[in-house]
């Protein structure tokens, strides 16, 4: 039997077909709209039941005694204990020292919404996201800009620049989509300061330095606003400050700035006016602008290249979403007046959208330590691992030590639920049945359907939040008994069921899809037009221009040590196989990958006596991980990557014990972790096991 759902394996949501055999998953694959052969496979999927039937995945309720060793309990013994402490503490400190801290698997499924009305119902304005350092702050970006986010349409484009995002190891689809322009002659032009697989396609790329990507897009904006390339219609008719724009442009010059961004002057120019001559053009922003201390104005700035040339809401240009009109059920307006959250340093990006809420996860690290705003004393963590992902790992280790109570609600025995009081068994995504919140944000409402029950005694998000919300005295907040109830609920202002989602697994569109929207109603900005200048950046005292005042100062961590710290370290290099802390241990992703490493360009090996395999320290003034060196050129001189998130399976190679997270973005709270100077050692002994290597498994 074959069932239609959206895999959850990663962020990318991609809609996949299930075989089931006898209640058995034996296999999914993606859809795709090309043939086999010119699918990007992914290997994580191809391991889906090997993560499913995975022998270590937890599956009943577990209570931490006395001595600190786990024993199982039951749902009900569970469940009374964390609404048991959730009273206590609200009693003794007030609702608002209980926070809800939600990691990535969470954010694009309604247990986001359901955590949310969860703790706004119980009075805590406490549900925090991790979007200050994943996708949330781009998003913001956009709306500051525009008034909403947009999704570049690369199949009908004829010029694609990528800039920071590397799809063919993070979305197959979308990489497939970006290729299959290319072959119908679309141009490439790819911002990455490693030469990814798209890298090695592109007309153009652009090895630009590490977290300098705003100075690279005012340069681009400088450019082609000088040779009077930019839409004058639309930038006369839909935007307000051009001139304010021009004026900061004009203070990066190709030729002055180029040196500082490792490009060449030329190579800037020729991307510029490619990018505004060939149209309709998309840009497809990611990751790579995220995690970076100027993370905001950068990508107001690339916003303001798509709005410079034409390209928003043109087929083949960049969409402005159609959000669907569902329910908000998150009853933010429960809480009580008077205690704000957590994040109250970053009202702006608190307020942005309904959809998001607060999304500063450092904000949680800082109250646990340091009472600021004021103290958290009870932490659960749904669907993530802060003790791996969150940056500056001692300072997040001392934080959840010093916790006095902590639940975690994860699939598996992950490095912060080994530190828990509680750890709630949850399902995989193949176990249950939610609404995929991602397509809420544009028109198209796609379910993800259960096609297996759950494994255990694991129960789904949805299950474990709504009968802890019951037991919290939130009865006619949590009505449901299934996730089809509540789905239809949220669905119902769409006119849209389960049911017909059943019935129409491709999705159904909300609203009609169009484009051009902004010549009915105009943008939803302040001016209704789109913002080069912010008015409200500029009261709330942040730049309303990008880079008004020139070239940023030290955008990378540590840059004031250089002397002592002289490489530039960079984190991310995701791989197909892994998704952040997660699948180290499923034999079948791990035997087949290279293991983690420190890439290091051949010119610094020979400079530090380090040869292939070796074993080297990297250090920040923050900390220090082991991992064996690998020879690569495909970065610049100086720059070396560190394999992300291998610190689960090993402490030694965890990259966040390097980063730093007092330094923030003071709009969206960004930490400049991505990014930071380092120094490395040749050390004598045997590597760490490596954990690619069956000795690991
Ligand atoms: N230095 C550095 N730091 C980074 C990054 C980086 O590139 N470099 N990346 C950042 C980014 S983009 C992100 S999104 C974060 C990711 O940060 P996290 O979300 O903390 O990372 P994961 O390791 O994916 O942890 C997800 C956990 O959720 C569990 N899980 C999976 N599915 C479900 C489910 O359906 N329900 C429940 N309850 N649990 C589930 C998994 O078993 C896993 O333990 O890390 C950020 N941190
Ligand atoms: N296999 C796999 N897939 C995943 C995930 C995973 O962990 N594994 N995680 C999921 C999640 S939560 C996310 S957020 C997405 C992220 O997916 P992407 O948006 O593709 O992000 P990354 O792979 O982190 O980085 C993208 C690119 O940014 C580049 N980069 C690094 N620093 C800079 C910089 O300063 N400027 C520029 N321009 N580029 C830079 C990197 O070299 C990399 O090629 O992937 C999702 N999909
Ligand atoms: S990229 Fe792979 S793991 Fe991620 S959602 Fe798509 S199929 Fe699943
Ligand atoms: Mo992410």
């Amino acid at each position: 039997m074959f069932v239609q759902t959206v895999c959850r394996l990663c962020s990318s949501c991609c809609p996949v077909e299930a075989e089931i055999d006898n209640g058995r998953l034996l296999a999914a694959r993606r859809k795709s709209p090309l043939p086999e052969a010119r699918q990007i496979p992914c290997p994580k999927l191809a391991a889906a039941p090997d993560i499913v039937y995975a022998p270590d995945r937890l599956q009943q309720p577990l209570i931490k005694d006395g001595r600190g060793t786990f024993r199982e309990a039951s749902w009900d013994e569970a469940l009374d204990l964390v609404a048991e402490r959730f009273q206590f503490f609200k009693k003794a400190h007030g609702a608002e020292s209980v926070c809800w801290l939600r990691g990535m698997a969470a954010d694009w499924g309604a247990p986001w919404d359901y955590a949310n009305r969860l703790m706004n119902g119980f009075g805590s304005p406490n549900t925090i996201g991790n979007g200050s350092v994943c996708y949330v702050g781009r998003v913001f970006a956009h709306a500051a800009v525009y008034g909403a986010v947009t999704f570049p349409q690369p199949r009908r484009a004829r010029c694609i620049l990528v800039w920071g995002k590397n799809d063919h190891d993070t979305n197959p689809g979308a990489a497939e989509a970006i290729l299959e322009a290319r072959r119908n002659g679309a141009r490439l032009i790819v911002v990455d300061p490693v030469r990814t697989p798209l890298a090695e396609q592109a007309d153009i790329w652009l090895r630009v330095k590490p977290a300098h990507d705003g100075p690279l897009a005012m340069a681009m904006i400088h450019e082609i606003i000088s040779a009077d390339l930019h839409d004058a219609d639309f930038v006369d008719n839909w935007t307000v400050g051009f001139e304010e724009l021009r004026r900061a442009a004009a203070r990066f010059p190709a030729e002055k700035v180029a040196e500082r961004l490792w490009l060449r002057p030329e190579e800037i120019r020729e991307a510029a006016r490619l990018y505004a001559t060939t149209r309709p053009a998309c840009i497809i922003d990611g990751s790579g602008l995220d995690m970076q201390l100027d993370s905001f104005d950068a990508t107001r700035a690339v916003c303001m290249l798509r709005a410079l040339t034409g390209n928003l809401d043109v087929p083949g240009g960049d969409f402005l979403a159609q959000p669907v009109p569902a329910r908000n059920i998150q009853l933010k307006e429960r809480l009580p007046a008077g205690v704000g959250p957590i994040t109250e340093a970053y009202p702006l990006f608190n307020g942005f959208s309904d959809f998001w809420g607060n999304q500063v996860q450092s904000c949680v690290t800082d109250a646990i330590l340091e009472g600021k705003p004021y103290p958290v004393r009870m932490l659960v963590s749904q669907s993530g691992n802060p003790a791996v992902s969150l940056m500056d790992s001692d300072r997040v280790r001392r934080a959840l030590e010093q916790l006095d109570f902590l639940v975690v609600i994860d699939m598996f025995m992950n490095r912060t639920a080994k530190m828990a009081d509680v750890v709630l068994p949850a399902c995989s995504c193949f176990e249950k049945t939610q609404l995929n919140r991602a397509a809420l944000r544009n028109s198209l409402v796609v379910l993800q359907n259960q096609v297996i029950e759950p494994l255990g005694s694991s129960w789904p998000d949805w299950k474990i939040i709504f009968a802890l919300g019951r037991r919290l005295g939130l009865h006619e907040e949590f009505p449901w008994q299934s996730a089809e109830e509540a789905i239809d609920y949220q669905l119902a202002p769409t006119g849209i069921t389960v049911r017909m989602l059943r019935e129409q697994p491709d999705g159904i569109h909300a609203v009609e899809v169009r484009h051009k929207k902004y010549e009915g109603a105009g943008f939803k900005t302040a001016s209704g037009k789109v913002e080069l200048f912010s008015r409200k950046l500029h009261q709330h005292g942040h730049a309303p221009v990008p880079f008004a005042d020139g070239f940023p100062a030290g955008p990378i961590s540590f840059s004031d040590q250089a002397e002592h710290y002289p490489l530039l370290g960079t984190s991310g290099a995701r791989t197909s196989r892994f998704t952040h802390s997660q699948f180290f241990r499923i034999p079948s992703l791990a035997q087949g990958s290279k293991g983690c490493a420190v890439d290091i360009h051949p010119a610094d090996a020979a400079a530090h006596g380090i040869k292939e395999g070796d074993r080297i320290r990297v250090e920040t003034p923050r900390g220090s991980l082991t991992m064996p060196a690998h020879l690569f050129d495909e970065a610049h001189q100086g720059v070396i990557r560190i394999a992300w998130g291998w610190g689960e399976l090993d402490p030694a190679c965890n990259l966040n014990s390097l980063t730093d997270d007092q330094r923030r973005n003071p709009v969206i709270g960004t930490p400049s972790g991505r990014n930071f100077m380092c120094r490395i050692t040749r050390i004598a002994g045997q590597n760490p096991v490596n954990p690619g290597t069956k000795a690991h498994v």
